[in-house]
């Protein structure tokens, strides 16, 4: 990692020719259009979505292009820049269900949508669909939501299916579980689908509310940068999954449908009812987090940007010692970060690797990388790449 933090990202339009260019080369002539999704931060709100909670994603400049084109025989044909030496991924109808998932490795993101707009109308297309993605993949920034959301806009106009982008969402992930085989929650792909430039979208679960609250940390005198662990956080399905049956289980035994809609008032006479220390960890985590969430939406829209680090730092202090999701890597990433001048830092996304990211003033930046790269060094671990500073940017589209 170098001192000197970069900005995300060239020119939007340089990566949609960069896709198309790939298309007409793997497939010979024209794509019918190209369409992108974000990668996402999420500000605050982490392990809540799958148990009715509140979350407060940004969308990042970093995206997944997918020129797609349809074909009449039913055929899937995928491509991607990242496997540019390999052959297309190429799919009959009699390969698109959730069993042969496991075979199709990345291209399962890609066929999961195509099953999932079967099921739903009856499209007799197949397609040819190139990906070029600015998303880093493994750094908990959403890379699968961001191509299975790009892929669902483009099937959805290449079929004409009117589908709103919330509802997209829902799609892609329902072909996230169902298909790909991974329980997420609905966080990711809300991120990548109805995210606003310069808005954070705070996203009620529960109450099926979202509402986009301005967020431009620059004009508060600070900077959101994002530091890569450079531990991939894939590895740790496992242990997600683990975390959501803990929820699962307390919302049984407490006899609530979601923890989503316990409130922080009620939380000590929850956590008697539980019976073992790793629920009422569990619980107080997704109590506390929602309500830091709240908090923060409160700051935001009366302009307190600048207070909003200490729930930041707490949010991360309760999946570390509540949640069990964090890492040597992210907690001293978070430390490195605070003593370098942020004032706030968290880890984003699920945790067990994967990035953090830092609230900090403009000139204490270079300290706050410096400090990030000193604790890894310091403790023999591989420093991070540079850190991303992202502009927040608009959810799913069409780009040509
Ligand atoms: C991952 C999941 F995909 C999201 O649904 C969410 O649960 C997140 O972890 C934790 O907040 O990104």
């Amino acid at each position: 990692m170098t001192t000197t933090a970069r900005a995300s990202g060239d020119t939007d339009a340089s990566f949609v020719e960069t896709c198309r260019e790939l298309f007409v080369a793997r497939f010979g002539g024209d794509p019918a259009g190209v369409w992108s999704a974000p990668g996402r931060i999420n500000l605050i709100g982490e392990h809540t979505d799958y148990t009715g909670g509140c979350v407060l994603p940004v969308a990042i400049d970093r995206r997944t292009y997918v020129a797609a084109r349809p074909r009449p025989d039913g055929m899937l044909r995928i491509v991607s820049h990242a496997y540019a030496g390999q052959p297309p991924v190429f799919l009959g109808s009699a390969d698109l269900h959730p069993e042969s998932a496991a075979h199709q490795g990345w291209a399962a993101y890609v066929a999961g949508i195509l099953w999932v707009f079967r099921n739903r109308t009856e499209i007799p297309d197949g397609f040819d669909i190139a990906v070029y993605s600015t998303v880093p993949i493994g750094a908990g920034l959403s890379s699968s939501a961001a191509l299975e959301c790009a892929v669902a806009a483009a099937v959805a106009d290449l079929t004409a299916t009117a589908v709103p982008p919330s509802e997209l969402a829902r799609l892609a992930q329902y072909a996230e579980n169902a298909y790909v085989g991974v329980p997420c929650g609905i966080l990711d792909q809300m991120a990548a689908c109805v995210c606003q430039a310069e808005h954070a979208l705070f996203f009620d679960i529960g109450a099926g509310r979202y509402e986009h609250i301005p967020f431009a940390p620059e004009s508060h005198g600070l900077v959101l940068l994002v530091a890569d662990t450079g531990i991939s956080h894939r590895h740790a399905s496992g242990e997600y999954a683990k975390r959501r049956e803990s929820c699962r289980q307390a919302e049984d035994i407490l006899g609530v449908p979601r923890l989503g809609d316990i409130r922080a008032a009620s939380l000590e006479t929850v956590l008697a009812a539980l019976p073992d220390e790793t629920l009422r960890r569990r619980v107080r985590h997704v109590v506390t987090e929602n309500e830091r969430v709240r908090r923060t939406v409160e700051l935001l829209r009366s302009g307190r940007l600048a207070e909003i680090g200490p729930l930041l730092l707490a949010s991360h202090a309760s999946l570390r010692d509540d949640y069990a999701v964090s890492t040597p890597e992210l907690d001293a990433a978070v430390e490195a970060a605070i003593s370098g001048g942020a004032i706030g830092a968290r880890l984003t996304g699920g945790g067990f690797g994967g990035s953090i990211i830092a609230l900090a003033p403009r000139d204490r930046v270079p300290q706050v990388v410096a400090q990030i790269q000193g604790a890894f060094t310091s403790r023999g671990w591989k420093p991070p790449a540079a850190p991303l500073i992202p502009r927040i940017a608009d959810g799913v589209r069409r780009d040509a």
